[in-house]
């Protein structure tokens, strides 16, 4: 029998592209590298592989007549038009829980060295500085501060139980409180922010959270708050935050995501308020690896005919 063609929508993690190789005709980002072979072999494309951060709009589901099926490897699926894949009954499945530590593992990594000024340090000692100009300043405590998760959900229970080690006090925000979690909820980023010293974001990215997190939240979370995302660059007003960071709005942020990646804004680069990561929140062997196997699982299961391995919560 042939094996199904499937189309990959961005430059996929090897572990993921190495399993998608073996059991299928691949054709990688043909509809971006060559359209006009892209045409030809559309008719027979029958699932689409991508990342948290691939784009699936209608406009290339309306090119794909014999899509059956989409697997994302990332547990944000925002880049995907859910709404046109229901209407289709084409199943869309991610990669919730398999990313949970490591995600929380760096959130807490970038609170720790944005208020610790890690990454400064380093550069500090590399730069001769320490001879030269003697200590460097003061920095912020974390342990025993007020931290305030926006998105109670998988990651951000992770993010709460570590920063418990940490005597932290939690709150949290959400579109509703949760049932049997002892936190304090606040309806509002605004009045989270008000209340606590760092605030993490980890929610889905999408219409429902554009700019969650605008000029309004930084200035409730004031001059000794830091923002940490590790969420979805577009749920924070990015120029917003830039100009909160040069106003020292807030004291600083620490940031994994961003509104164009993988080019995220200069203004952000020269600046000594913040630490910068390339969305590497779930980048290790490990847990690629799980979140590789996930995905290429959802896409058997569809082709053997059996229930899918974790679908997204659209299609359950
Ligand atoms: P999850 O279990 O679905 O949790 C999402 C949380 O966000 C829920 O607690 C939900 O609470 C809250 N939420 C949803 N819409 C909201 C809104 N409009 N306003 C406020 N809160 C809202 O998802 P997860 O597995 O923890 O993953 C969360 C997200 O993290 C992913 O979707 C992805 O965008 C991001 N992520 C980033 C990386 C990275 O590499 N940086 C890696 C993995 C995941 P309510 O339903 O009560 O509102
Ligand atoms: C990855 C992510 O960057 O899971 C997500 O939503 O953003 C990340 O884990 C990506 O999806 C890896 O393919």
């Amino acid at each position: 029998m042939s094996r199904p063609h499937i189309l990959t929508v961005a430059k996929l993690a090897p572990l993921f592209a190495e399993q998608l190789h073996a059991a299928y005709e691949v054709h990688d980002r043909l509809h971006e590298t060559d359209p006009v072979a892209f045409a030809k072999v559309a008719p027979l494309i029958r699932g689409i592989a991508g990342s948290g951060e691939s784009k699936v709009p209608r406009a290339l589901m309306d090119q794909l007549p014999a899509l059956e099926v989409v697997s994302i490897m990332g547990v944000g699926y925002d880049g995907v038009d859910v709404s046109v894949a229901v209407e289709r009954s084409i199943p869309v499945t991610h990669t919730p829980g398999v990313l949970n530590d490591e995600v929380a593992d760096l959130a807490i990594g970038l609170m720790l060295s944005i208020a610790r000024r890690i990454p400064q340090a380093d550069q500090y000692v590399r730069a001769g500085r320490w001879g030269k100009e003697g200590p460097m300043p003061l920095t912020r405590k974390v342990s025993g501060a007020r931290l305030g998760i926006v998105g109670l959900g998988r990651i951000g229970q992770a993010i709460a139980r570590r920063a418990e080690a940490f005597s932290m006090s939690i709150a949290y925000t959400g579109r509703k409180a949760q049932p049997g979690v002892a936190y304090a909820y606040y309806p509002t980023a605004t009045a989270l922010a008000e209340q606590v010293d760092f605030l993490i974001v980890i929610t889905p990215g999408g219409a429902g959270t554009h700019h969650l997190i605008n000029s309004d939240v930084l200035k409730a979370l004031g001059p000794e708050g830091y923002l940490i995302n590790v969420a979805r660059g577009s749920v924070v007003d990015e120029d917003a935050l830039v100009d909160a960071l040069r106003k020292r709005v807030i004291a600083g942020a620490a940031l994994d995501v961003f509104a164009k990646e993988p080019h995220p804004s200069e203004a952000l680069w020269g600046m000594d308020n913040v630490v910068l990561t390339p969305h590497i929140a779930s980048a290790t062997r490990q847990t690629r690896q799980a979140m590789a196997e996930l995905a290429a699982a959802n896409l058997h299961a569809h082709f053997a005919g059996q229930p899918l391995v974790s679908p997204v919560p659209e299609w359950q």
